[in-house]
């Protein structure tokens, strides 16, 4: 092909070198830009073709087709009534498989390692052949479109094992839309036969009661400097967790974590417990070193044949799908009150006249409440 027939035909016949239009040379590979040799390396979980039946999703998803899996996550995550629809489906049919791993939450301040220690563990889990899904339920991703768990950098060894399914975190919808959305990706990853579940969450806001209301086991990470970190730190996230593990225990910092690590089973001592019939205790690691994950996963292990043998997981999980529907009705209630066009048209002149106090809030209320019901 020469250089001419390589120039569109609206470019001027006269035209010199300098006329600035040229057509490049097509790149060797698909539609989304990657070559046919790189398609090949990539890993299972890009999109596959679409118009699966539902029972073909449901078997892909039983023997852990991970394309299949990842993208019934995708119609979970979908706000769309259509894959709503789909995803209520197709859980329907899953729901039998569900249940059998373990559900553990993750929280801590950003910086405290999270992500290195889910890394670590999940590594060492899939070492001794389980299977483990990582989730994350990230506030900021849902309000500002940032990330604060900003895993996606942090986990790329565990990416690469065959054993490990990470998924980042739903980035649309409010905290109730979060909650549901991760809760049914867990359902889909059980049902895909992973036996432990890690969420991630940052310790800001409500994410972290969202978390705990989902899981059966709650750790804490925290850093040495106990005694400023403990006074700033809300005596309700301690009370929460079931492990509290005292990271980045390496180099200088090992013996500073030792020290931390009595005074939290001092302070713990004091505080009610998060699970029935179980001590919570603190444990020193290095996720970054994988130091200690061992034992820490042995308390794990011990904390679920604790609550296995006394039915207290049968029940808390019990309570927690109870809560559940009563969440999902008040967020309906919620989102419907504020969508009713009766409403939304007298809202304004409601807000007015009770902040110019020409109105009391308790009548207002009242108000809004007659015109939602139409009366
Ligand atoms: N020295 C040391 N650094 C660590 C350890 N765990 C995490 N880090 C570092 O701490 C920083 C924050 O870790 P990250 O896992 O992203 O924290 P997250 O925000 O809680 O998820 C990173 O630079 C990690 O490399 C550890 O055990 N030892
Ligand atoms: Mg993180």
């Amino acid at each position: 092909m020469t250089d001419k027939d390589e120039r569109p035909e609206w470019v001027p016949e006269n035209a010199t070198k300098g006329f600035a239009t040229k057509i490049m040379k097509g790149v060797d590979g698909g539609h989304d830009g990657f070559s046919q040799s790189q398609a090949k390396s990539l890993p299972s979980d890009t999109p596959i073709k679409r118009g699966l039946s539902l029972d073909e999703v449901v078997n892909g998803i039983l023997n852990n087709e991970r394309p299949i899996l990842a993208r019934a996550i995708t119609l979970v995550e979908s706000n769309a009534p259509k894959h709503i629809e789909k995803a209520q489906q197709i859980l329907n049919q899953i729901l039998p498989y569900t249940g059998k791993a373990l559900r553990i939450g993750i929280t801590g301040v950003p910086g405290a390692g999270k992500s290195t220690f889910i890394e670590a563990l999940g590594s060492y889990l899939c070492d001794q052949g389980l299977r483990v899904a990582v989730l994350a339920v990230d506030p900021s991703s849902t309000i500002t479109g940032g990330s604060v768990l900003g895993d996606k950098t942090r986990m790329e060894k565990l990416a690469r094992k065959k054993n490990a399914f990470i998924r980042p975190s739903p980035s649309s919808g409010n905290l109730g839309g979060v909650n549901r959305k991760t809760r049914e990706t867990m359902l889909l990853c059980e049902a895909a036969g992973y036996d432990v579940i890690l969420i991630e969450t940052v310790g800001v806001g409500q994410s972290e009661i969202v978390v705990r209301s989902m899981v059966d086991m709650f750790a804490l990470i925290v850093l040495t400097g106990a005694g400023d970190e403990l006074q700033g730190m809300k005596k309700g996230i301690m009370e929460l967790a079931d492990i509290i593990i005292i990271n980045k225990a390496d180099g200088d910092n090992e013996t500073k974590a030792i020290i931390a690590q009595k005074e939290y089973n001092q302070i713990l001592h004091y505080l009610r417990p998060a699970t029935e019939g179980w001590e919570t205790k603190a444990f020193t690691c290095s996720s970054y070193y994988s130091k200690g994950i061992d034992i820490i996963w042995n308390e794990m292990k011990s904390f679920q044949r604790n609550i296995q043998a006394s039915g207290l997981l049968q029940k808390r999980r019990e309570s927690q799908v109870k809560d559940w529907i009563y969440s999902m009705i008040k967020d309906q209630l919620e989102q419907k009150f504020f969508r009713h066009p009766e409403v939304k048209k007298i809202m304004p002149s409601i807000e007015r006249d009770v902040i110019s106090g020409k109105q009391p809030v308790t009548q207002a209320v009242k108000l809004l409440f007659e015109r939602y019901e139409g009366n």
